[in-house]
């Protein structure tokens, strides 16, 4: 059996939270449904994610264990700084480690961690798979997990506690219909896809919604799809690869998965002697300054944005939870899209 939350508590509390202009109210967020089976004696057993341990004394501020992904692109900076500036502005003490893109290196920081006994581990995980032991592990120490941008892909959904991050396959989708609403009627046009990291949500996301954002549509085919690492020189390099292979011939639009390969994109383009934006159109996700500038001068035709100002959120729902409060499975944060014209407007305010 499985309960449906009503969900009335949440939203007095994040009225509340709203009047009282908190910092971190999430745009969207989904309650969890517990899975209730029956124990030896038939009595009701609720699967519940691990709950943070009650405090040693008052004035011992909670304990974070943060393992960042790596620091790979321009969104990864900012997302990086998020959390830091969060923690420091709440009391929150952040243990941080970063696993420079290794997952290895991440699930080794996670056991570290639970060592420590932190009161909650945040990490942004590298790929969706191969975490259900290290988990496990953290679950049975009693230590709440949350998931800060990226989500797992695990065996028992109570290894984690709760999701703050975007909802990557509409990113993708806003890109797919973005095409098919300014494509011109009648003419065909070939797409390379430069993906990020191999098996992470937000390019399994961005992917699969960009598909459905242009499903039906027989203008548009996707002739190349290949695999970055979100990094600006993984962008250029495949580019590179893709021009010499196709003689820059048959490829109309380039749909990059973070701004970051969009413009190493760029640079190979202009290398190949064509003009980025013109012959070749391009759409990127994230929204970086960097991003939106290249934009603004018409080398970038799209961006669809992701928000790497997750800090807050986060820390806020560490406290949520330090108090006793149940966490909303997934916290979706708010985000737009970019035309040239938004880009122009907007520029002046962005905070990253
Ligand atoms: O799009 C990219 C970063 O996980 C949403 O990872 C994040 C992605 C983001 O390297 O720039």
């Amino acid at each position: 059996m499985f309960t449906s939350p009503t969900g009335g508590k949440e939203a007095i509390r994040y009225a509340i939270d709203i009047l009282n202009k908190e910092k971190g109210i999430p745009k969207k967020v989904i309650l969890r449904s517990q899975k209730i089976t029956t124990g030896s004696t038939g009595e009701p057993l609720a699967a519940l994610p691990a709950t943070v341990r009650p405090k040693a004394g008052k004035d011992r501020p909670i304990t974070v264990g943060f393992a960042q992904v790596g620091m790979e692109s321009g969104w990864r900076a900012a997302h990086n700084q998020s959390v830091i500036d969060a923690a420091k502005d709440m009391g929150i003490q952040l243990v941080y480690e970063n696993a420079e893109q290794s997952q290895e290196k991440q699930i080794a920081i996670l056991r570290k961690f639970i060592r420590q006994k932190v009161d909650v581990i945040a990490f942004s995980p590298k790929t969706a798979n191969g975490w259900d032991e290290v988990l496990r592990e953290a679950k049975n120490a009693g230590i709440p997990v949350i998931l800060s941008d990226r989500k797992v892909d695990v065996e028992d959904d109570t290894l984690w506690t709760a999701y703050i991050g975007s909802d990557f396959r509409e990113e993708g989708r806003r890109a797919g219909r973005w095409l098919t609403e300014t494509a011109q009627p009648g003419r065909n046009y070939g797409i390379a896809e430069i993906q990020g990291t191999a098996n992470s949500a937000p390019a399994t996301g961005r992917k699969t919604g960009f598909e459905e954002g242009i499903a039906g549509d027989n203008r548009f085919r996707i002739v190349r799809s290949v695999v970055g690492d979100f990094t600006k020189e993984s962008g250029k390099v495949l580019m590179r690869q893709l021009l010499r292979e196709t003689g820059g011939k048959g490829i109309d639009v380039v749909y990059c998965h973070n701004d970051d390969m969009a413009l190493g994109a760029v640079e190979a383009i202009e290398e190949f002697g064509l003009k980025p934006g013109k012959d070749i159109m391009l759409i990127s996700v994230d929204a970086t300054k960097s991003a939106l500038q290249a934009l603004i001068v018409g080398k970038l035709n799209f961006v669809v944005e992701c928000n790497p100002l997750l800090g807050p959120q986060l820390m806020k729902a560490v406290k949520d939870l330090s108090e006793g409060k149940e966490l909303p499975v997934e916290i979706i944060t708010s985000e737009g899209v970019f035309t040239q014209a938004e880009a122009k407007k907007n520029i002046s305010i962005r905070e990253y």
